[in-house]
């Protein structure tokens, strides 16, 4: 069970995805999604170039064994392209046993604790009413959890309200400035959510994004704001390179919190975790060290009632969706799953067994991932250079995003 071959293929179906593709020498391969949104050709280099040689000759069967070669034989630890790689590797690892064992991979992480994964959609609107629409459109489809953001009045351009039907954020070319004003967001949030509960009671779940653009105490006051709303959660209240700014928002605010989609290693979260200063952790397979590592941080957030609530917007690959849904079917602390519909485009790139129906989604039962790629379709959609945009204060200061 050598592995014989990895190839990075790299692909712009709508967006950018950079997949690893593992050939084992029995004739058997397994994917990995690797893409870092905005750096994706560092992760396809490091696959490439320092990876990948590694891996020739490998025994495929020893997932965890190759993940601590390559997390401590490198020298150089966790950090988002490191993780990304290790992830790649990881899941692509996982899909190659699924296939061997002829099961689809959550029957291997210990079967599944769950019928199907609750998710949530991305509703948004330039103004209250727009996103009420929205909101109404995931409800008709069955959605049960609905995230809800909506432009903030006098700001220009901003974060998280999507063009037309499809949420996607980066944009081809350089990275263009957007406006914020914490002041005027802050006052904007709770009339929405005022209105959405008028709408649609407290039977739906709504979620919010503040992604990490206020300070603890604002996220405080916000979060206070909201507790008549009964939020599912309000997400990325502030920066959490400091852990310990939590314990502000915590004191001030029983709106649960959830946190992690740019974390990469169980170190990011350890005393967000370990001391209650949130409900759900939103680290993703693609970011934070695949499968095997997730597994690990979602053990540790076990113990303290903390709850998964992965990142899967559209800058994550099917190849991860795929992976996701395994690991929150089997795993018995599993929140709620984002997913953000692909393009047609991708998802004809990445012809996948995992499905939605009634506001929930299943991995399917084919072995492995259940999810491929079709190279030839995906080399007719090449690369194309795109950034996030970059939030600055109405002075120009450059801010959070
Ligand atoms: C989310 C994320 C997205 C980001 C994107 C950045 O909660 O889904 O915050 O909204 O824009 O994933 O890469
Ligand atoms: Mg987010």
């Amino acid at each position: 069970m050598k592995i014989l071959d990895g190839k990075v293929i790299v692909c712009s179906p709508g967006r950018n995805f950079v997949t690893l593709k593992l050939q084992t020498e029995d004739g058997v391969y397994g994917l990995g999604d690797a893409t870092l949104n905005g750096r994706e050709l560092a992760v396809a280099s490091y696959l490439r170039d320092h990876v990948v040689p590694l891996l020739i000759g490998r025994d495929a069967r020893r997932i965890e064994d190759i993940w601590q070669y390559l997390y401590k034989g490198a020298y150089w630890r966790r950090g988002p392209v490191t993780m990304t790689a290790i992830a790649a590797v990881d899941t692509a690892l996982w899909d190659i046993k699924g296939k061997m064992s002829n099961a689809p991979v959550y029957q291997l992480l210990g079967g599944a604790s769950r019928d199907s994964v609750m998710v949530y959609g991305h509703a948004s609107g330039r103004t209250i009413d727009e996103t009420c629409e929205a909101v109404e459109r995931y409800a008709s489809l069955g959605y049960k959890a609905v995230r809800a953001q909506s432009s903030v009045p006098g700001l220009q351009s901003t974060y998280g309200v999507g063009k037309g039907d499809v949420y996607e954020p980066a944009e081809a070319g350089l990275a263009p400035d957007t406006a914020w004003s914490s002041e005027r967001y802050i006052e904007s949030v709770p009339p929405l959510f005022a209105r959405l509960r008028k709408e649609f009671g407290f039977d739906l779940h709504l979620l919010h994004d503040v992604h990490h653009r206020l300070t603890p105490i604002e996220a405080g006051r916000l979060g206070r704001a909201l507790e008549p709303h009964r939020l599912f959660w309000m997400e990325d209240p502030t920066p959490a390179e400091n852990q310990e700014s939590f314990r502000l928002i915590r004191q001030h605010t029983t709106t649960p919190l959830a946190v992690g989609e740019v974390f990469n290693s169980i170190h990011d979260c350890r005393t967000l975790i370990q001391d209650q200063l949130i409900d759900y952790i939103r680290t993703t397979v693609v970011h934070a060290g695949g499968i095997s590592h997730l597994r690990k941080i979602a053990a540790l957030a076990e113990l303290y009632q903390v709850r998964t609530g992965s990142h899967g917007a559209t800058d994550l690959s099917p190849v991860c969706m795929a992976a996701a849904l395994h690991f929150d079917v089997s795993v018995h602390n599993f929140g709620i799953q984002e997913y953000m519909r692909h393009t047609d485009e991708t998802d004809r790139v990445f012809p996948h067994a995992y499905r939605f129906a009634d506001g929930a989604m299943h991995p399917g039962d084919a072995p492995g991932l259940g999810v491929d790629i079709d190279e030839a379709l995906a080399s007719t959609f090449p690369y194309v250079r795109a950034y996030l945009p970059t939030a600055r204060l109405l002075d120009g200061t450059v801010h959070s995003w």
